[in-house]
């Protein structure tokens, strides 16, 4: 946050906190419009106040402007020290459960001391909650529904929601008058697992405050959080998006800044630095000169390097790379000659084989590996030998009608003692064995790494799922050792798998990384259970690279020829 972000915040909260105290609502109003306006502010506060013009800013009368000044001195201003230090703030942040407000959050800090969500859904829990007047059953089931919507609105998405809400936010804003270009950045741009809110920019030969305006035209208000001539935020389907309007002239400048991350724009600045250059979200400078700011291109160019995709602006090596020419030639969705985990109604998956094989083809693939699950996954329709050998039968005839090639894969489980669930004899019936952990999670480091590693040196088994088990905001991975996995892969000739389900998004990006710079080969596989999910490949991509993978590293890039010599390999053929 910059300094007016910082300002305004303060300033917001003290409204808040003076709502909650239910004092004069005009009072509540100055410290509203105060922070609007800092927030609108085209220049930082303290220019304002280096030249003595703190006061002249509309919608700041004198009380509020000393404690600018104080704030600007300090870091903070006394009233909301004081207010903080009799109210804690996690009671601010209850006002806003849906079905809460500033008057029963009070009601419930007054009679039951409730500060915090965790207190509150004890107390509800308890039926102290419906015990207290005015609340009652009706309302507690109201709460409770304002909590679990509140919890979903704070916690991070999953690239999927984000991008389905960023293109129908593109759309609709594409059809107001004098939009030029739109434009997605942030961490959505720059492919990240988890988005925290979406960010939009665009060109407009109107001014922001009116499309701003015209696109919140109709959204309820408390679902407008900003509305000013550089930014317009607001919540859609719960979630945060910030349009911010950019100047066609620094477009490049602004999209680079707003892409981030910001980790990224620290050794960026440095390096400008380095030529008495100044890099902001307006231009790359040298004194007043502007000397780059239409195209992101240009701005690189201009600091004497190569184009930096975004999915690599983390601060991980690129700008060293992209000063040395050395950036990897990133892998692309026209190279994906197959998806390597695909589930068909033999298990737990909604289509046929002969279905899977039409949609591969048509998505262009040369070739697919359809892997059910093995026989102790029962919830999940696992496939005891005789069923596979109908598959195995069903695959041959499927193949016989498309060019696209059906590998008869499986996804076994590896079992407590790191043996695996089918014999090596049913195994070595099937062109493809991804091994995975489905159970045990609990179990030491050790444990669960010893139980892969012993899989991986099975001969039939090609490929490892989902290494690190965890589900993106409902799971967090077990205890695995994955530098020692990433070494025996190198080792045995066992491929990791890159598992493009949006839910888990699993090797992470920086150990995909890590196992192609070790010479192991990555795998991506949709996990899709329904054919609409052969889609999420490009999630899959996104993984691959953030992990700086090109296209050599992957076996979705090969043709079913080298893909089959590679499977043969581990089994020594
Ligand atoms: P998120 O939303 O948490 O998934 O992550 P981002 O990267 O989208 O972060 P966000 O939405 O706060 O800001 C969007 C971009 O704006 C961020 O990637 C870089 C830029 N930005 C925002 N605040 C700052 C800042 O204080 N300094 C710099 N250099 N860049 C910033
Ligand atoms: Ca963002
Ligand atoms: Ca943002």
């Amino acid at each position: 946050m910059n300094i007016n972000e910082q300002l305004a915040a303060a300033l917001e909260k003290t409204s808040k906190y003076l709502k909650f105290k239910k004092e004069n609502r005009f009072k509540i109003r100055a410290f509203e419009d105060a922070a609007e306006r800092i927030r609108v502010l085209d220049e930082a506060i303290t220019e304002v106040a280096a030249r003595g013009e703190v006061e002249k800013l509309p919608s700041v009368g004198k009380g509020m402007a000393v404690r600018i000044k104080e704030f600007i001195e300090k870091g903070w201003f006394s009233q909301l020290r004081e207010l903080e230090k009799e109210i804690p703030p996690s009671v601010l942040e209850l006002m806003e459960v849906p079905g809460l407000g500033p008057e029963r959050t009070r009601a419930l800090y007054d009679s039951l001391g409730i500060k915090n969500a965790r207190e509150l859904k004890m107390a509800l829990r308890n039926g102290k909650v419906s015990a207290l007047d005015g609340f009652g059953e009706k309302v507690s089931a109201n709460i409770i529904e304002g909590l679990s919507r509140k919890e979903k609105y704070t916690e991070r998405m999953q690239i999927s929601e984000a991008d389905l809400l960023a293109e129908a936010i593109t759309a609709r804003l594409k059809s107001v008058s004098g939009i030029k270009k739109v434009q997605v950045a942030g961490s959505l741009r720059r492919r990240k697992e988890t988005i925290g809110d979406i960010d939009i920019l665009y060109t407009s030969s109107r001014s922001g405050l009116e499309t701003g305006r015209e696109f919140t035209a109709g959204m309820d208000k408390k679902e407008i959080l900003a509305l000013g001539e550089e930014k317009t935020s607001f919540l859609y389907s719960g979630r945060q998006i910030d349009l911010r309007k950019i100047d066609e002239e620094r477009y490049g400048a602004a999209l680079q800044y707003f892409t981030g991350s910001k980790e990224h724009a620290v050794p960026l600045r440095k390096h400008a630095k380095k030529f008495s250059m100044k890099l902001s979200e307006y231009g790359l400078f040298k004194d007043v000169k502007t000397v780059a700011s239409k195209t992101e291109k240009d701005i690189y160019e201009a600091l004497g390097m190569d184009f930096i995709p975004p999915e690599l602006r983390e601060n991980e090596g690129e700008i060293e790379a992209a000063l040395n020419r050395s950036l990897p030639c990133l892998v692309e969705l026209k190279d994906i000659k197959g998806d390597c985990h695909v589930h068909s109604e033999y298990s737990d998956g909604g289509n046929s084989i002969d279905e899977i094989a039409a949609a591969a083809q048509k998505a262009g693939y040369s070739w697919v590996c359809i892997c059910d699950h093995s026989k102790s996954l029962r919830i999940a329709g696992g496939l005891d030998e005789r069923k596979l050998e109908e598959k195995i039968k069903e695959i041959r005839q499927v193949n016989k009608k498309y060019s696209i090639e059906v590998l008869c894969g499986q996804e076994v489980d590896i079992r407590d003692d790191g043996s695996l669930d089918y014999s090596n004899e049913t195994l070595s019936k099937l062109d493809v064995v991804i091994a995975a952990v489905h159970s045990g999670f609990s179990g030491s480091r050790q444990k669960i790494t010893g139980r892969v590693l012993r899989a991986m040196e099975n001969p039939y088994v090609h490929i490892i799922a989902h290494l690190s088990g965890r589900l993106l905001n409902e799971r967090e991975a077990y205890a695995i050792d994955i530098n020692a996995v990433i070494e025996k892969a190198a080792e045995t000739g066992t491929a990791l798998e890159i598992n493009a389900y949006p839910r888990r998004l699993d090797l992470y990006y920086n150990y995909a990384r890590l196992a192609a710079r070790s010479g192991v080969k990555l795998a991506i596989g949709t996990d899709s259970h329904h054919l609409s999910e052969l889609a999420y490949m490009k999630y899959g991509l996104d993984v691959a690279r953030r992990g700086w993978l090109e296209k050599k590293d992957l076996l979705n890039t090969i043709s079913t020829g080298a893909l089959k010599e590679f499977l043969s390999e581990k089994r020594g053929g």
